[in-house]
């Protein structure tokens, strides 16, 4: 960033917050007890948390503004690099004790034309099955990478995945950002989703979510990150068992800038 491009930004910044103050009247106390509470944020490590489920959705609008992939949504506070790279049939790395019902994950990455988009790589992360669900190399006791993985579409440009079913989760109450969503009377619960990066070389890297048809909390989600085409249903393998369920997405990825492919 340059650095008339910082000071464009910080200035409109620091001007909107001192409207604030101005119009709402904050006093002292009400300005000590935001100093401390961002230094709570910051020695928690949430200020990547509070800032995606607050912000994030905006940035993805006008990144995304004249977009012509798939629904794109915020990446979050939990996506790690460097996840395993899986090898078909792919399975995203799970305890052998893993909670949660079976899930297959399926579909296509294509191009806006259409055209199948062989070896592109889909970065997957997600929570574990467990209600509420954890994430892997961010709460404590579980494997690294666990329900973390890379795999690559096929010739024909699909892919599909073995894992778990996610369950929702809470932002934890103990936390500075958990006790403002109190302060505000609002849900601290995201929907269950499943975290995704798209890439193939000559396109624009694809962050999305998919969520769950019918399930809790897509109203009010605390992530901010529901879009209504990035919901799709979970469809039972077997009427008659538990084999767990189906669930299928195509996703198309835009050419980045000077990629030179007709669109
Ligand atoms: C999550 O799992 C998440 O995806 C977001 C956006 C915010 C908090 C927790
Ligand atoms: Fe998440």
């Amino acid at each position: 960033m340059s650095s008339e491009r910082t000071e464009e930004v910080v200035d409109a910044l620091v001007e909107s917050i001192r409207t604030v103050i101005t119009d709402h009247r904050v006093d002292y106390d009400e300005f000590h007890a935001a100093v401390r509470f961002l230094v709570r944020v910051g020695s928690s490590g949430e200020i990547p948390l509070l800032l995606a489920v607050f912000l994030e959705r905006t940035v993805d609008e006008v990144t995304h503004a004249a977009s012509t992939s798939s629904t794109t949504t915020i990446e979050g506070p939990f996506y790690v690099p460097g996840a395993p790279l899986l090898k078909a049939p792919c399975k995203l790395p799970r305890r052998v004790d893993e909670s949660g019902e079976p899930l297959i994950v399926s579909g296509t990455v294509r191009d806006t034309n259409g055209q199948a988009l062989t070896g592109a790589e889909l970065d997957m992360w997600q929570a574990t099955g467990d209600i509420p669900g954890q994430y892997s190399n961010v709460h404590p006791g579980l494997p690294e990478f666990n329900l973390r993985g890379r795999l690559r579409a096929d010739e024909r440009g699909r892919f599909e995945v073995e894992t778990v079913v996610p369950a929702p989760y809470e932002i934890r109450r103990s936390g500075p950002t958990g006790e403002l969503f109190e302060l505000l009377g609002k849900s601290a619960w995201r929907p269950a989703h499943l975290h995704f990066k798209v890439s193939h070389p000559g396109y624009r890297t694809l962050t999305t979510q998919l969520f769950f048809t019918g399930h809790e909390h897509l109203e009010t989600d605390a992530g901010n990150a529901v879009k209504e085409d990035l919901i799709i249903p979970l469809t039972k393998l077997n009427e008659d068992n538990n084999a767990g369920f189906r669930a299928s997405y195509d996703f198309v990825l835009e050419p980045a800038a000077g990629n030179g492919a007709i669109h």
